[in-house]
């Protein structure tokens, strides 16, 4: 299938539509994105997308959302330089670094959203919520120069540099004093770009809410 038959649908300011971004410009894939009609909670967007969620691929007839799962699937089909790694254990590696990173770091950031702008304290106990997995991507670098020990980037560096760019914009506002792991950063122009906007747009969210307070 040709990369123009593809569609994805997306919103500037998703952080696993930020993370999906980062894995097309690694893979060299230019797929047109699309913001969900009357927005991803909308009848109209769940009457293609059930699950209402964002990303979603479209091709044709086959949906499939989950980013990982969109990530694994186009490396599968062999769209683009591939991501995952070779080897089972390694390929298992990098996905258990994944999951961690979307269910527990990213959860634990979003938790924080309701406090930009709203001049509250943050508790003790919602900043101590990112500690564990924070320390868990410190660990996935294990030796290689990309996490899970690979040394291209991969899925769970996609993941990451995405959740850090929003933990940075909560650091800005919140004043957290979070110790971020540092990773390495994305390695080609398209991937750094993807990113450099990510943090735009975040910047944008973060004055928005701010002079809204
Ligand atoms: N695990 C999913 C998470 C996708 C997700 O939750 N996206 C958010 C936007 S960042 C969304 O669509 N939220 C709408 C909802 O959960 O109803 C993935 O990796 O794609």
């Amino acid at each position: 299938m040709a990369a123009t038959d593809r569609v994805l649908y997306g919103t500037a300011l998703s952080v696993y539509c930020c993370k999906l971004r980062l894995a097309l410009a690694l893979k060299g894939l230019a797929l047109p994105e699309t913001p969900p009609p009357d927005g991803y909670t909308s009848a109209a967007y769940r009457r293609f997308v059930p699950q209402g969620t964002v990303p979603a691929l479209i091709e044709g007839d086959f949906v499939l959302t989950e980013s990982d799962a969109i990530i694994e699937y186009l490396d599968e089909i062999g769209a683009g330089r591939p991501l995952m790694p070779q080897g089972a254990r390694m390929r298992a590696r990098a996905r258990a670094l994944s999951r961690q990173i979307d269910t527990r770091l990213e959860p634990a950031a979003r938790a924080l959203f309701p406090f930009v702008g709203a001049r509250l304290p943050v508790p003790e106990a919602a900043r101590q919520a990112l500690t564990r997995p924070l320390d868990m991507v410190a660990r996935g670098a294990d030796g290689g120069r990309y996490l899970s020990g690979t040394a291209t980037p991969g899925l769970p560096d996609c993941g990451y540099w995405a959740v850090r760019a929003v933990l940075e914009a909560l650091e800005g506002a919140l004043g957290l004093g979070l110790d971020l792991p540092e990773t390495e950063p994305p390695p080609t122009p398209e991937s750094a770009e993807v990113l450099e906007t990510y943090r735009r747009t975040l910047a944008g969210w973060v004055t928005q809410k701010m002079e809204g307070a």
